[in-house]
C-alpha cells in the first residue's frame, strides 16, 4: 500500500528536541512506507540561508537519507518561515523544491497544494510584509549579510510577528472564503490542501454545484499530524504523539 502523505508547520527548532525526535520517528515508521511525501511549508521555525549549518537540526535533516533509501519521493514547498530554503539544502536532504501553488493529480482528484498564507487576504499587514520579503533583491541583500547579522534580523522579525499576531483577531488570520473559492475555480480543482493556519480540518462544501474539499493540515507544536491519501483514495487526517 503506497500512500501519499502531507505535512506542514512542524516549525522544527533545536529548542524543541522532542518534535525533532517525533519527525525522525514519523520518517522511520510512516514516511518510509509512503510513495510520496509533501512538506507544505514551515518545516523549520525559520531559515536564514543554506550556508547555515544548523547543527541543531542535523537529526531531522539526516532522516531524509532513510527516505531516499526507501524510494519515497519528497517534495518541499516554502512557508512564511522558511522561504529561504534553497537548492543546496534540497540536494543535501534529497527533496525537490516545488512552487506554491502546485496543481497535482492525486489518484482521481484534481488537487492544489499551497502553504496557505496567500489565502489569508484579510491580513493586509502580513500580505504587505510578504510582498517585501519575497522580493528577490530584498532576499539577495539579506543573504549578503553575515550569518550572525541574519540570525539577529530573523529573531527580531519573529518578535515583531509575535507582537503583531497577538493584536490581530483570529478571523483575520484565517483564510478568506472568497479567496478560497476564487482559487478553486481558477485551478478547476476538487481538493485544496494547505497548512499555515494551524486549524486542522476537512471542510466540505460546494462550488458552482460541485463538491469540494479544503483539507487543512495541523501544526506539530503538541502532537505530530499528517494527511494520508491511500491508493484507494481514502482520505484521513491523522494525529499522533
Ligand atoms: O509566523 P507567525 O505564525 O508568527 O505569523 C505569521 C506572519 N508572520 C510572519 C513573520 C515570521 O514569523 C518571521 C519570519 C522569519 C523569517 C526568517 C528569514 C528572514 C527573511 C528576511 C527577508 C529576506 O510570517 C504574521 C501573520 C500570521 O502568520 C498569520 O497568518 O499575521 O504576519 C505578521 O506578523 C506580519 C506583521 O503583521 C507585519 C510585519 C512587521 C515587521 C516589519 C519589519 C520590517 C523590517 C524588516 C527588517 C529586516
Ligand atoms: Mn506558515
Amino acid at each position: 500500500m503506497r500512500d501519499w502523505i502531507f505535512i506542514s508547520d512542524l516549525h522544527l527548532a533545536p529548542e524543541r528536541p522532542q518534535i525533532i525526535d517525533l519527525f525522525v520517528r514519523f520518517v522511520s515508521e510512516i514516511a518510509v512506507k509512503a510513495d510520496t511525501l509533501y512538506i507544505l511549508g514551515d518545516f523549520v521555525e525559520y531559515w536564514i540561508g543554506d550556508d547555515d549549518k544548523a547543527e541543531g537540526l542535523k537529526a531531522a535533516f539526516s532522516a531524509f537519507d532513510q527516505l531516499k533509501e526507501a524510494g519515497t519521493r519528497v517534495f518541499m514547498m516554502h512557508g512564511n518561515r522558511d522561504f529561504l530554503i534553497g537548492n543546496d539544502l534540497a540536494a543535501r536532504c534529497h527533496f525537490q523544491l516545488v512552487e506554491d501553488p502546485l496543481p497535482v493529480q492525486i489518484q482521481n482528484r484534481p488537487a492544489l497544494l499551497m502553504h496557505g498564507d496567500t489565502l489569508c487576504t484579510d491580513d493586509i499587514d502580513y500580505q504587505e510584509f510578504r510582498a517585501m520579503v519575497r522580493n528577490e533583491n530584498w532576499q539577495n541583500e539579506f543573504l549578503s549579510k553575515s550569518l550572525g547579522e541574519r540570525e539577529q534580523i530573523a529573531l527580531s522579525l519573529r518578535e515583531k510577528s509575535k507582537l503583531a499576531t497577538a493584536d490581530k483577531s483570529p478571523d483575520i488570520m484565517d483564510v478568506n472564503q472568497d479567496a478560497v473559492i476564487k482559487t478553486i475555480k481558477q485551478h478547476n480543482i476538487s481538493t485544496l490542501i494547505h497548512g499555515h493556519t494551524h486549524r486542522p480540518a476537512i471542510h466540505e462544501f460546494e462550488v458552482d454545484g460541485n463538491p469540494v474539499k479544503r483539507i487543512v493540515l495541523g501544526d506539530w507544536y503538541e502532537t505530530g499530524n499528517y494527511l494520508r491519501i491511500s491508493e484507494e483514495d481514502e482520505v484521513e487526517l491523522i494525529t499522533f504523539s
